[in-house]
């Protein structure tokens, strides 16, 4: 391993000890990284000196940028940082914005810095990114002027987050004024390939949040595993999507993954299913990464807006009901690519593309991961035996002085908190989070399980099952409900979902209560939120 770039230790001090690191594996000879590297070079340099200059790379409805232009102002950037703002390579920077090519540009110039990106849901509050920010310990900021709001109310409670450059604005003090007074080089920090790169913070749903570290090489093996070998992205795609940039989903597929290949991304700042059909439709938009409820969205809208453009279309976040990639199948001829990922693997690990798809399972491991299934006692278990989740491969978790880390990995292997089954060939099944199994009168029922049924029924636009408290069952299976335009909520409604469910899985998973809600609770990364509704379940018992 190469000596570290960084002269700030923070995130390298506070890395787990070594014996509580996940087990690594680089089986792969694409896998295997110089000690030197600087994963923004590799996305950027490397593409322009191979050719790419003049060709588009960060999209949005306003702007185009070649890959030139790009790295033209990442460097600038870059100077910015360096030159007036005070970075130091290892420092964290915050970059809090909607998905815009700036944004992009800004993280492209952080990595090139040697500094350690720290990007930001753009719904969070001043006292969400206070959290962040203390965790992280950072002093340094680049955020869109729209959301100087809340940053400034953050800076109020955190006062040692004193470096703040705006973007998004035309104002003198402005980052694109500043920048247009630099010149466009910069010489990049020769970070090694285990420099951490990133942190990504959990949407953890309670406590403080917890914050994942990924070097340099972890950001090339999401490009090098799931996007080399299951997506299969070409040169000549465009890819679009709603995740942001903050989320490790949006930061492979809406920004590493195509500029790995030379491609283009147009980046959106509104991902809602109505705005994404428009892009899709206006830009010809070829590769595609939203969230389970979004496909099942776009179907609704596929009759109005022209679809044909998508040729890869990849689901994640959440368990893809086989009825909607059935649906979707239908409707446009595209097999989804489910894939599971998390942000302590920071993308995806198992998932299945083309004729290797088999609906309903999320997939093999992608190459460079091994999967398992194991009991409580970490012991193996046989096919067809619903366990927990386990995970190894070329990255892992590594919380930032966090105990939790114990409970993640466990004798290597990193634990996601699913239970699965997998059957005799190697494909895994999701059936719920682990502590989304419902237990009423000594059966287990996965919610998720109950959704996809309830899902086959045309009422159905959005649903959520979870385990409700009663005084004789232990738990009841409760279904809370978003109907489809056209459909009046009522007990005989509810009765007839009721049959439905009876009819299309075991009787017994039935939900005894159907409750219709206007909407879904869900987090900042679209993600229903069980756990709320557990809540109301409970209240309303
Ligand atoms: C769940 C899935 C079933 C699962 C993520 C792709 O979701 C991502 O990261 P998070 O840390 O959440 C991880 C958890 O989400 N999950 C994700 N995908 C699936 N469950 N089928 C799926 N296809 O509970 C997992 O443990 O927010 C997804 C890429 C990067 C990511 N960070």
């Amino acid at each position: 391993m190469a000596e570290t770039a960084h002269v700030d230790g923070f995130v390298r001090d506070n890395l787990p000890p070594p014996e509580e690191w996940p087990e690594l594996l680089f089986t792969l000879p694409e896998l295997r990284y110089p000690a030197r590297l600087n994963c923004g070079v590799e996305l950027l340099d490397r593409r322009v000196a191979e050719g790419d200059g003049e060709r588009p790379c960060l999209r949005s409805p306003e702007t185009s940028w070649s890959y030139g232009e790009t790295l033209s102002r990442v460097n600038r950037i870059a100077r910015l940082l360096t030159e007036e703002m005070g970075v130091v390579p290892g420092n964290r920077v915050l970059l809090h914005g909607p998905n815009t090519p700036w944004l992009a540009a800004c993280w492209l110039a952080v990595m090139r810095a040697g500094a350690v990106a720290v990007t930001t849901m753009p719904l969070l509050r001043a006292g969400e990114l206070e959290k962040v920010v203390r965790k992280a310990e950072i002093r340094h900021a680049l955020c869109d002027a729209r959301l100087a709001a809340e940053v400034e109310g953050c800076r109020g409670r955190v006062p040692s987050l004193s470096r703040i450059v705006y973007f998004a604005t035309e104002a003198a003090d402005g980052l694109e004024a500043r920048i247009a007074r630099k010149t466009d080089d910069f010489t990049p920090c020769p970070t090694a390939a285990d420099d951490p790169a990133l942190l990504a913070f959990t949407s953890g749903t309670t406590g403080v949040p917890k914050a994942c570290v990924h070097f340099h090489r972890d950001v090339l093996a999401m490009c090098d595993s799931f996007a080399r070998h299951i997506l299969r992205g070409e040169p000549e795609d465009l890819f679009s999507g709603s995740p942001p940039l903050g989320f490790t989903f949006g930061l492979g597929g809406l920004l590493c993954f195509p500029l790995r290949i030379g491609a283009s991304t147009l980046l959106l700042e509104q991902g809602s299913p109505p705005r994404l059909a428009e892009a899709i439709e206006r830009y010809r938009v070829r590769c595609l990464f939203t969230a389970p409820t979004a496909y099942r969205a776009l179907l609704g809208l596929s009759d109005t807006h022209d679809l044909g453009s998508l040729r890869r279309c990849v689901s994640a976040g959440e368990a893809l009901p086989k009825p909607t990639w059935e649906a979707f199948r239908e409707a446009t001829g595209i097999r989804l690519i489910d894939g599971i990922g998390a942000t302590e693997m920071i993308h995806i690990f198992i998932s299945a593309a083309d004729d290797e798809i088999r609906p309903g399972a999320t997939g093999r491991p992608v190459p460079g991961y091994v999967a398992t299934v194991l009991d409580d006692n970490l012991e193996e278990c046989p096919p067809g035996v619903p366990g927990r989740l386990a995970v190894k491969g070329p990255t892992g978790c590594r919380y930032l002085a966090d105990p939790r880390q114990r409970d993640y990995v466990q004798r290597g292997w990193n634990i996601t908190g699913d239970t699965y089954v997998r059957d005799e060939d190697g494909y895994f099944f999701f059936r719920a989070r682990s502590d989304d199994m419902i237990v009423s009168a000594g059966y287990n029922i996965a919610g998720p399980e109950v959704e996809v049924a309830l899902l086959g029924h045309p009422a159905v636009a959005e649903c959520g099952v979870v385990g409700a408290p009663d005084p004789e069952r232990g738990q009841i299976v409760k279904a809370f409900v978003v109907l489809a335009p056209g459909y009046r909520p009522g007990s005989e409604l509810a009765r007839e979902l009721q049959d439905h469910v009876k009819a299309t899985i075991a009787p017994y998973k039935y939900p005894r209560a159907v409750v219709f809600l206007p909407e879904l609770p869900k987090t900042a990364t679209g993600k229903l939120q069980r756990y709320r509704l557990r809540e109301l379940a409970r209240e309303e018992a």
